[in-house]
């Protein structure tokens, strides 16, 4: 599968594509993770991405004529255009999931207070939202949706961390997790997991992963 950022911040982006999981991915040649400068796709002196408002008002406005040049050049008819923004769709473990299906995703990243509105009527797929808090610019929101692309990728995970038993998948928190020592200034690991009966150890497990659900997200449990 093959993930391009869109950004005028390519730096970051190859910095995070190179370590880690993600970096295991693309040497294992199962993702192939590209980062494109916007400024490529000027043709002005000063590499100009954005300009004033319409209409007025603070902050300044990404252009649509390099973005349009640069998706001209990057996509082809098997990719999704991703255009990541406020007003998005809310990002999920099951939108991670649509998208691993797809061939090539291409990931547009805003900076500025916005991108005109033509880009996103005209030139991209969909538009996605990490959640509502407001970030400097979508180049966060790029790597949070690239990252938990590739870990859904066959063959990226070792089969101890394998996706398929996420807790989110399963809909419900994971449970709590320990190691050694067994007792840390006092703070003792519940007994029954150092016994190794394994079947209470994951009643244990569910009883607590339940529990910690219903106290903190029981929105999960209610199917929101
Ligand atoms: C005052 C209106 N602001 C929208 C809430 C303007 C604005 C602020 C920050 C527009 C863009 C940004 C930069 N953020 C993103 O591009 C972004 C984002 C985010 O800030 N939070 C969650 N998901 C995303 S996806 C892209």
């Amino acid at each position: 599968m093959k993930i391009t950022i869109l950004t005028i911040f390519p730096e970051v982006c190859r910095c995070v594509f190179a370590e880690s999981i993600m970096g295991r991915a693309v040497s294992k040649g199962l993702a192939d993770l590209q980062a494109a400068d916007l400024r490529k796709w000027t043709s002005d002196r000063h590499r100009t991405v954005d300009d004033t408002p319409y209409g007025g008002g603070p902050g300044m406005v990404m252009k649509i004529e390099p973005i349009d040049l640069a998706l001209s050049e990057l996509r082809t008819p098997q990719s999704k255009v991703v255009l990541m923004s406020p007003q998005g769709r809310k990002f999920s473990d099951s939108i991670a999931r649509e998208f691993s299906q797809c061939p090539e995703l291409i990931l547009l990243s805003g900076h500025y207070e916005g991108i005109d509105q033509r880009v996103a009527d005209h030139l991209v797929d969909d538009e996605v939202s990490i959640g509502d808090y407001v970030l400097t610019s979508g180049v966060l929101p790029a790597l949070v949706v690239a990252d938990a692309v590739v870990r859904l990728i066959p063959g990226v995970l070792g089969d101890s961390e394998s996706a398929a038993q996420d807790s989110f998948a399963a809909g419900i928190l994971d449970h709590p997790h320990y190691t050694r020592p067994a007792e840390y200034k006092g703070w003792k690991v519940p007994e029954v997991l150092l016994g190794g009966h394994h079947a209470e150890i994951e009643k244990w497990r569910r009883a607590a992963a339940l529990e910690a659900t219903r106290k903190r997200r029981p929105d999960l449990l209610k199917g929101g």
